[in-house]
């Protein structure tokens, strides 16, 4: 997908090669006012796009593209990936196969024990699981993203379970979600808010494994949504004090627990949809 781009950024670099860089540059940032202004750039600022790295670095050094912070499209910005060793030119280079997005400050975030039970305000567990790419997950990437985040703790055999990532995915809508919280999925789809799935259980009942996620990935497929089988069984389940499947929760980018699932539930409860929507704004 961002193929495109790159080549269209190779084929101006062909041409800008060509010129002198002895011109005048008003923003020092090694690529000529000229060269600005033949690239698209910003020739008062010396890094255009924000991402850390100056336009002259981005033309000459990196061949990335200095109007996009994520020249090769997989949710890494540029300099990120140069500093961890990635591939900034290419998306099946990065953190995650999934493209789950990466925290850096991660281990900054002070969390409540996984083996405590959690309550409405605490910074939720750092859960550390194999999704369905077979990549292990920390579920604090997902924070400091400026985005909520639905914790769904699911088993493979728990028939509401598999009803709304159904409905997540796309298919039928058991329960009317899509009537009741309008635009949800869509925000799902566009990144506004994050969905994540903990798998505790497979269809036998015994503890999820990379192929649990694997197959309920194959099952109802959505792209955003990483399936993380808990290395230990209702890890999470028992950390949220949980008696049923599935639960939800809505956490915010700090990794506050914003919404608890009821506890001891006896009917779905999905009031984490619309504290996650608020929370982003919709
Ligand atoms: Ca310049
Ligand atoms: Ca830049
Ligand atoms: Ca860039
Ligand atoms: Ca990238």
């Amino acid at each position: 997908m961002s193929w495109p781009k790159t080549l269209t950024c190779l084929l101006c670099f062909a041409f800008l090669a060509a010129c002198t860089p002895t011109e005048p540059d008003a923003d020092g940032d090694g690529l000529s006012d000229a060269d600005e202004a033949t690239v698209g750039s910003d020739p008062n600022n010396a890094d255009t796009d924000g991402d850390g790295l100056s336009d002259g670095d981005e033309v000459w050094e990196h061949s990335t593209n200095p109007l996009e912070s994520d020249t090769d499209g997989d949710g890494y910005d540029d300099s990120l990936e140069l500093e961890n060793g990635f591939d900034p030119n290419d998306d099946d280079s990065g953190f995650y196969t999934g493209h789950w997005p990466y925290n850096p400050d991660k281990d900054d975030i002070d969390g409540v024990s996984m083996s405590s039970i959690a309550n409405e305000g605490d910074v939720i567990g750092r859960l550390v699981g194999v999704d369905q790419f077979g990549d292990e997950v920390d579920l604090y990437d997902f924070g400091g993203q400026g985005k909520p985040i639905i914790i769904d703790v699911s088993a493979q055999w728990c028939p509401p379970c598999m009803n709304t990532a159904e409905w997540l995915a796309g298919g039928n809508d058991v329960y009317n979600l899509s009537a009741s919280y309008p635009g949800f999925v869509d925000a799902v789809a566009d990144g506004d808010i994050y969905w994540v799935t903990i798998m505790e259980q497979n269809n036998s009942g015994a503890p999820a494994t990379q192929q649990t996620s694997e197959e309920w990935d194959d099952d109802y497929p959505n792209e955003k949504v990483p399936v993380i089988a808990d290395p230990e069984m209702n890890g999470m389940m028992d950390h949220l004090d949980q008696g049923g499947f599935p639960n939800f929760h809505a956490v915010n980018s700090d990794l506050e627990i914003e919404y608890l699932n009821m506890r001891n539930a006896t009917q779905l409860d999905f009031e984490a949809l619309a504290v996650a929507m608020e929370l982003a704004g919709l």
